[in-house]
């Protein structure tokens, strides 16, 4: 998992979303606060903390969520929406024949990347090769050819050379025709000096590169906007690598920086093998980070408990004596299937509950929807007091519903049944208390 910490720090912020009863101008205070904290605490650029915590938190005040959306699931995608903005535009590397030439400084992975942008390109289907154009440290050469036999493409280095820009050249020459792509590894300095840059510039002029990639450690911190300015400003840096996002690297230094200098990150690392590398999509990116597959379930499930308050109620309703035909038909609304009423059935003794188990409580959404159709046809005269009904207004209502008496009657029949058991509990305490527990809904 890559930025472990910042993960857990923004699941937990969208957790307190998800989870919450009502989306307040409080919560959405103490959810930038969380935010906020979690992006400066794994580096995140602090101006681009500041701004995009106020997006956040007016888009979440004002915006009204567009139909068919919770506010708190609104809230939840204006902060998926926002961290997606900061990471900047998604690119993709063409598949073609080219030159891919590797800039940054020392240490920063970019000898490593060499091998893992060579495996990249080999499993797309071209012939990658890698080019050893640092000349400066004598292991760099070894190193290079060693994970180029790794990966098993051709390599090509000059040990007795100490001019990158020969060595480049030569190498771009030798495999003009034999290979697709040709991946240039360059060598960094400590910092960025005049030489380096120097450097760069020659080789650049040499061999003309269609791909001037920076590669930047995660580590990098906060100094990552200016590296990333220095090297965009001398040679015009055509994507960034980030690398070593593994584990709980803070990596938000290097991630910002290429929204700053508007160059887009192509890859990251997220290890040291060749094959720890990943095309880097923002949404992709956030979404993980996020655990928004995780979010869904959590809204669902705050769907559901939400919906358990509003059964509480008429449960408390119910038992409280007085138990119509408007009660009846308020709980099927409320209720899709009759999940508490069969928790009911089963509190029941012995007797009651199998007579009822067997009959009415598997009574299907079907037949549901058939009371509440025949429900419609009478008069609230006849919802509010159901002794009413008789003969003359049975085939009347079964009438004005489509139906037959029998179906009438079957409902009248439930009814009775339910309010016989409604009366059972109202007058049992225990029972009662029981009951509540065994719904979930306190005392
Ligand atoms: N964990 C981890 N280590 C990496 C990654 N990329 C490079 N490294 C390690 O970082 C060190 C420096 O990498 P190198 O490619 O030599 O950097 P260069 O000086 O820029 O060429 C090496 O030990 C690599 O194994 C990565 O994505 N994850
Ligand atoms: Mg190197």
């Amino acid at each position: 998992m890559v930025m472990e910490n910042l993960s857990e720090s923004l699941k937990g912020t969208l957790q307190k979303i998800a989870s919450a009863v009502t989306i307040d101008t409080k919560l959405i205070k103490e959810v930038v606060r969380d935010i906020q904290r979690a992006l400066l605490q794994s580096d995140v650029n602090v101006k681009l903390v500041l701004e995009l915590s106020k997006k956040i938190e007016k888009r979440a005040l004002e915006e009204k969520p567009p139909a068919g959306m919770s506010g708190r699931e609104h809230v939840i995608r204006i902060v998926y929406d926002e961290l997606v903005e900061i990471l900047g535009d998604s690119r993709e590397l063409p598949v073609k024949k080219q030159i891919i030439m590797l800039t940054g400084l020392y240490g920063q992975g970019k000898t490593t990347s060499a091998g893992k942008l060579a495996t990249y390109f080999k499993k797309k289907g071209l012939r990658p090769a890698v080019v050893a154009g640092d000349v400066h440290r004598p292991a760099a050469y070894d190193q290079l050819k060693q994970i180029a036999e790794q990966v098993d493409v051709p390599f090509y280095g000059d040990k007795n050379e100490k001019n990158a820009v020969k060595v480049v050249k030569n190498g771009v020459e030798k495999f003009k025709r034999s290979a697709d792509v040709i991946i240039v590894d360059t060598s960094g300095r400590h910092k960025l000096e005049n030489d380096l840059i120097k450097e760069m510039e020659d080789i650049f002029k040499a061999t003309r590169p269609d791909e001037k990639i920076l590669v930047m450690d995660a580590a990098v911190g906060q100094q990552a906007g200016s590296q990333a300015k220095a090297f965009n400003d001398a040679v015009n840096i055509t994507g960034i690598i980030i690398t070593k996002l593994d584990g709980t690297a803070k990596g938000g230094g290097a991630l910002s920086a290429a929204a700053e200098v508007g160059a887009p990150i192509i890859f990251i690392g997220t290890g040291e093998h060749p094959s720890d590398f990943e095309r880097f999509d923002p949404e992709r990116f956030i979404s993980r980070l996020l655990g928004m597959g995780d979010i869904k379930t959590l809204l669902e499930k705050a769907e559901e408990s939400l919906k358990g308050k509003d059964a509480e109620e008429t449960a408390r309703r119910m038992m409280s004596g007085k138990f119509t035909l408007h009660d009846m038909y308020e709980q099927m609304n409320m209720l899709s299937g009759m999940g508490p009423l069969n928790k009911i059935a089963e509190m029941l003794p012995g007797g009651m509950s199998g007579k009822i188990k067997g009959m009415d409580m598997n009574t299907t959404q079907d037949k549901l929807r058939r009371f509440k159709i025949i429900m419609d046809s009478m008069t609230d005269e006849e919802m509010e007091d159901p002794s009413l009904i008789r003969a003359s207004r049975v085939k009347r209502i079964a009438r004005g519903a489509g139906m037959e008496n029998k179906d009438v009657k079957e409902l009248i029949k439930y009814y009775n049944m339910t309010k016989k058991m409604m009366k059972g509990f109202s007058s049992n305490r225990k029972m009662r208390k029981g009951l509540m527990k065994q719904l979930q809904f306190g005392n």
